[in-house]
């Protein structure tokens, strides 16, 4: 029997476990990257774990998120965060390099390698054939320092593309079609490998954007083989010396089948307030737009701003439209300013911003009230850019750059035939914004630059036998980390002090949150299906755990959340029967005894309402690591204890 292009991956570097899908596998992790919003506690974390030098082959600390810089906060964490990668071995992408994903694509990435990233989005490097994957920053930094990183053994999703994308139709539309399909919870568990003639069609870039949105499914990550347009690309970015080809074998056997026949594919654009609430773009013609902004480490390749320079050149935004344009890394950007493409964009009234994740993370340019805005992002959850009751819209760059001219929807096929738009032969290569770390020998003179608002660890205690406490929160479905933490230019720059961060906890769902959690002392958060989708964000675990919240009972989790949360201590539990959700209201005392037992060796535990007396069975499914976490009270003491 054949493999998979992921279980080749996953078995040349497997440390523990065997591919039994559903079980719990250890990886042995080859690169790591972290951004600045999680970076600083990824750090701190690592700080406290005590091992000098990272024993990763690759590790690369980037600053792209947090850039807006309107206090001192997040200049002390990009500080903060290039003294400890310069004193510990890690490759510091300076502010103004780019955005993590499009940089780690273009300089870093090499095929047949794992990589794990502080960032939900880190399977975009799926693009070059590398088993990529969002994770915890905690989970990062015991990477960093060697050790093994857990997943579930995913299963593996064949999508197979055929045929090739009509003009105007493009890599977006291919993940926005699969969205359509699978859904944000249809990727739970599992890895989406692309496979057939049609990804012969596509550059790395262009799968790359699908590798990236993939995130959006709640898959462990998406992967592409390696083959010759992965070898162009290497190519083109001097780094030839980097390539391996790596494809399935002809009778490699998957566990579900999906197929897209590319030819038949339109325009297509994800409507609020999620990502998979996808429609054609020609269904929404003619509504009226407000703001549309190009960007993101979705849509921010060379390639994808060419093409928009193609549509704007010589014409002039809509006077009723805010364009806004970010390319996706300082090598993007100064080759569009030595073609001289970055003046057509500019001379159509594009607002130009700095190559990093700005307005997709909120961190400026929100919309106007009630506003319409074109985003060529990944995410368009509720609240995310900023303005409560704008539409985000998420579509391609093709359809974002058409739409800005006319001030209303667009399909691009309207602009007629499409010139070919290929790769550059060689990419402007010029890492001056990498720093490099210290040799071994200088390190130890290295000092640690942590500014006032860099606080540590939240206090964690062990596993008690007993929970009594009051469910001081009951969510819907598919609650996103973004609700649990909101981001934005407001709550980013706390992301290193989490007693202040915890105030904004679940603001967007309901503000008395975090004052009632905290007079309760103890509590538990009761929620529907797919909890914790969307960002990487541990503080949507950390913050919890500084607000006393000990366990979380759900329908279902989504993967990285679940994971953040055994790291913080915090127990993930969900119904046994789903129906008892009904049972229970906010504000019950629920309690839990035997809780020893039960984590060190049981699946099941009944919890009690104590305010009608129901008795609800819930599971308990833990691997026997995650088991001893919880009992240390988190990953941080049980990495420690173990290291005693
Ligand atoms: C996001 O796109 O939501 C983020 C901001 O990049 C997050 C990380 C974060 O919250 O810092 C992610 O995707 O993991
Ligand atoms: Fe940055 Fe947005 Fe990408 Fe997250 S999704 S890494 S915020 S550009």
């Amino acid at each position: 029997m054949g493999y998979t292009v992921t279980e080749k991956i996953l078995s040349s570097h497997l440390v523990e476990g065997s591919l039994e899908r559903g079980t719990e596998i250890g990886i042995k992790i080859d690169q790591t990257l972290t951004q600045d919003a999680t970076g600083t506690m990824a750090y701190i974390e690592y700080e406290a774990m005590g091992v000098p030098r990272v024993r990763t082959e690759r590790s690369v600390a980037y600053v792209d998120h947090n850039t807006l810089q309107t206090g001192f906060e997040n200049a002390d964490d990009h500080r903060f965060i290039g003294s400890v990668a310069k004193k510990r071995g890690i490759y510091f992408s300076r502010p103004g390099n780019g955005i993590c994903h499009q940089v780690h694509l273009e300089r870093f990435g090499i095929p047949g390698k794992t990589l794990i990233g502080s960032d939900s989005h880190t399977p975009t490097c799926g693009g070059l054939g590398m088993i990529a994957i969002g994770a915890g920053g905690l989970d990062v930094a015991v990477a960093m320092g060697g050790g093994t990183y857990y997943i579930t053994c995913p299963r593996i999703v064949r999508v197979e593309l055929r045929g090739s994308l009509c003009p105007w139709v493009s890599a977006k539309d291919i993940i926005l079609e699969v969205l359509r399909r699978l859904t944000v919870k249809g990727g739970v568990g599992k890895v989406i490998e692309y496979c057939g003639e049609g990804v012969k069609t596509l550059s790395v870039p262009e799968r790359a954007t699908i590798a990236n949105m993939g995130a959006e499914l709640g898959a462990t990550t998406s992967v592409f083989p390696s083959d010759e347009r992965t070898l162009e690309f290497l190519k083109a970015q001097g780094r030839e010396k980097d390539f391996t080809e790596l494809s399935a074998d002809s009778d490699a056997v998957y566990d579900e089948e999906l197929i897209i026949e590319l030819g038949e594919l339109e325009p297509l654009v994800a409507c609020p307030h999620s990502p998979d609430n996808v429609k054609k773009v020609s269904e929404l013609e003619g509504m009226k737009v407000d703001q549309v902004l190009i960007g993101s480490c979705t849509n921010s390749s060379l390639t994808d701003m060419q093409k928009v320079a193609y549509i704007l050149k010589g014409k002039t935004v809509h006077p009723d439209v805010s364009l806004g344009i970010a390319p996706g890394s300082k090598q993007v950007l100064d080759m569009l300013a030595r073609s001289g493409e970055l003046s057509d964009i500019i001379g159509a009234g594009a607002r130009i911003l700095e190559s990093a994740c700005g307005p997709c993370i909120g961190m400026g340019q929100s919309p106007n009230s009630g506003g319409v805005s074109l985003r060529t992002f990944n995410r368009n959850f509720l609240g995310r850019s900023g303005t409560k009751d704008a539409g985000i819209y998420l579509l391609s760059p093709e359809t974002a750059a058409i739409s800005a001219l006319r001030g209303v929807i667009t399909d691009p096929r309207r602009l007629g035939s499409m010139p070919s738009f290929t790769l550059p032969e060689k990419y402007l290569i010029n890492d001056n914004m990498v720093t490099l770390p210290a040799e071994p020998e200088e390190c130890k003179s290295v000092e640690v630059l942590k500014g006032p608002n860099i606080k540590d660890y939240p206090k964690t205690s062990p596993l008690e036998d007993a929970i009594d406490a009051v469910c001081s929160l009951k969510t819907g479905d598919n609650i996103t980390t973004d609700h649990i933490m909101p981001a934005g230019s407001k709550i980013l720059p706390l992301r290193s002090n989490i007693p202040e961060i915890s105030k904004h906890c679940f603001e967007v769902v309901d503000p008395g949150f975090p004052e009632r959690a905290l007079s309760l002392g103890k509590s538990i958060i009761v929620g529907g299906a797919n909890y914790g989708q969307g960002s990487s964000r541990e503080h949507a675990a950390l913050a919890p755990l500084y607000l006393g919240v000990k366990a979380v009972v759900v329908k279902s989790f989504a993967r990285i959340h679940r994971a953040n949360l055994v790291n913080a201590g915090i127990l993930p539990l969900t119904f046994e029967n789903e129906s008892d959700y009904d049972k229970i209201s906010q504000g019950d005392r629920l309690s839990l005894d035997g809780l020893l037992d039960a984590v060190a060796k049981g699946d099941s535990i009944v919890m009690t309402d104590r305010e009608n007396g129901t008795r609800i069975p819930l599971r308990l499914e833990l691997s026997e690591r995650e088991r001893k976490i919880l009992a240390a009270g988190g990953l941080l003491d049980y990495t420690r204890t173990k290291a005693r």
